[in-house]
């Protein structure tokens, strides 16, 4: 029998989409989705959850006999930025309770994502390779820069199973993500299609690395599931799919929206976004278990407007 799954975080951007995809895979009896919020819709189980009070995870935990955890709650860059300390607490308290809980072996195996924010300004922006420069400026990258030491911690020091991606920005059609930096890449679609015009929060020649929702969840599922030894990396994988700019992902979008217009007003998010890589060197991932990214930034355009202008009719 499949090890039960708890993901954290399940109403996000990601969670809502790997519940689904886990139970696909799994079955939706293997499944619990949970979230801070109660009014999540999920195909499986739910429970509400607050990743800050161990004692709500634990009783969710054993209630279910989940073994396996994907932890996704957290603050994104540009809030974390707004909130810097409830940026940093959610963001490391979650994840200590939910490594204390694997040292505990209450649960065996657990995801946690970092991003491609543990990278800074002194790092080389382009091919950014795995092992490298880091001092990250944001909290949000300080917290995940931390988080990574902790998981290698745990890892060498008790053994914890604890798997890790640096995600890039990530597109979806499905569910909107909130308070990223990298989140205009997603707006354009939408205001692409209900405007014909979009205001960017990013210059037109910021080069930002990227990745369509079904690559990353591939990715997700794919590091899950390697055998163990495969793992070689504990902190967090660099992974990489595709890099561009506001004006080449809106010359895109142009070749089906022809009258699409584009125009840019920096904010403060602008600094976060030249704070990090433009392009990632993903090396490892691809050679340690077998990563390989499918969607290109045309064939992404295509799906993305083709699947928004369904859900439109
Ligand atoms: C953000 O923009 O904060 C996130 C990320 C790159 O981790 N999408």
């Amino acid at each position: 029998m499949a090890n039960k799954i708890l993901v954290i975080g399940a109403g996000g951007q990601i969670g809502k989409e790997l519940v689904e995809e886990l139970c696909k895979i799994y079955g939706n009896d293997n499944v619990v989705a949970s979230d801070i919020k109660h009014d999540i819709s999920a195909p499986c189980a739910y429970e509400m959850v607050n990743v800050m009070d161990v004692h709500s995870i634990t009783t969710v935990i054993k209630k279910h006999n989940v073994k396996e955890v994907y932890l996704l709650a957290a603050l994104l860059s540009a809030t974390a930025e707004k909130y810097p300390e409830q940026g940093w607490k959610l963001n490391m308290e979650g994840l200590l309770n939910v490594l204390e809980l694997m040292r505990e072996k209450v649960i065996d195996k657990l995801f946690w994502p970092s991003s491609i924010a543990v990278f800074g300004p002194n790092t080389p922006k382009v091919n950014t390779p795995q092992f490298t420069v880091m001092e990250p400026s944001t909290v949000y990258g300080i917290s995940k820069q931390a988080g990574e030491r902790w998981c290698e911690y745990y890892f060498r020091r008790y053994g914890t199973d604890v798997r890790s991606l640096r995600y890039p920005g990530l597109i979806s059609y499905k569910s909107p993500p909130g308070g990223g930096t990298t989140d205009y890449a997603v707006d354009i679609y939408y205001e692409a299609l209900a405007k014909g015009k979009y205001e960017c929060f990013l210059g037109p020649d910021t080069v930002l690395p990227m990745m369509y929702m079904p690559d990353a969840l591939r990715a997700t599922i794919g590091i899950m599931q390697a055998d163990a030894d495969k793992v070689k990396i504990r902190s967090a994988y660099n992974l990489a799919a595709i890099s561009f700019s506001p004006t080449e992902i809106a010359n895109e979008i142009k070749k089906h929206i022809p009258n699409f217009e584009i125009s840019y007003k920096p904010d403060s998010r602008q600094a976060i976004a030249d704070s990090w890589p433009q392009s990632i060197d993903d090396a490892e991932a691809r050679e340690h278990w077998g990563w390989k990214h499918q969607y290109s930034m045309e064939t992404m355009t295509t799906d993305m407007l083709l699947h928004l202008k369904e859900a439109k009719k």
